[in-house]
């Protein structure tokens, strides 16, 4: 797959501020920190398309990015990052209220990823993000970042643990580097899957076989 274009529509506190993107829209969700800015970077293959910051609480607002591949043109929306200590009340209410909105209003709306740390335990905070996102009709699929932080034993004994702890009930976790771009291939192809499903069914009928045979993204 190739990337075309990249670009910046809008970053809006509340989804009332936010322009329609007049595209399919895909959202990051996570703990600050997790690495939602930098999987949107690495998919996009800019390095600062999105900011990122090791302070966690880099990303304040709903930031709409529109991206054009030979795939399809789609959008991408980055999130504030939850759990993040140093906030206080009356502002963690209000980015929940920002992100909820969003994604339980957002027509648009066609997937959300919920970001996980390989390094750190699964936590109630994101089963519970799973199960509202299902009642709100939003599939939800899990995504394992900063896989490049552990070695290879380690990453796989973690890998394992993770998805012991999530169970079956979302899918496969995708298990990602957005510093190596591991993973970034399914990452675009569950975009695009759920983006435009029928487009994808085409695809597969045409190459006689399932989703899985779309051509991986390459790059350039
Ligand atoms: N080694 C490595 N570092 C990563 C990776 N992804 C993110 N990071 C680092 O983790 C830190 C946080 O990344 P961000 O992408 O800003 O995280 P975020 O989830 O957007 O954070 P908030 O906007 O605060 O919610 C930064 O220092 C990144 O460089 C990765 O795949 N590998
Ligand atoms: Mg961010």
């Amino acid at each position: 797959m190739k990337i075309l274009d990249a670009e910046l529509i809008a970053s809006a506190p509340d989804i009332g501020m936010l322009p329609a993107s007049g595209l399919p829209e895909v959202a990051f969700l996570g703990r600050s920190n997790v690495g939602k800015s930098s999987l949107l970077n690495g998919l996009t293959r800019r390095k600062k398309l999105a900011r990122t910051s090791s302070t966690p609480g880099k990303t304040r607002d709903l930031v709409l990015f529109k991206v054009r591949t030979d795939w399809g043109e789609i959008g991408l929306v980055d999130l504030p990052g939850y759990g993040w200590a140093k906030v206080s009340r009356s502002e963690r209410a209000g980015w929940q209220r920002m992100a909820e909105d969003y994604l339980a209003k957002r027509e648009a709306l066609c997937l959300a990823f919920v970001l996980q740390d390989v390094r750190r335990n699964w936590s109630e905070d994101e089963s519970l993000l799973l199960e509202w996102l299902a009642e709100q009709d939003v599939p939800g699929r899990v995504v394992i970042t900063k896989t490049d932080k552990l070695k290879l034993m380690k990453r796989t004994e973690a890998v394992k643990r993770l998805r012991k702890e999530i169970g079956d009930g979302f899918g496969k976790p995708i298990v990602t580097s957005s510093e190596k771009g591991d993973g970034l291939d399914v990452v675009w192809k569950t975009c695009f899957e759920n983006a435009y499903p029928d487009r994808l069914k085409k695809v597969s009928a045409a190459t006689a076989g399932s989703p899985e045979s779309v051509p991986a993204p390459e790059d350039d």
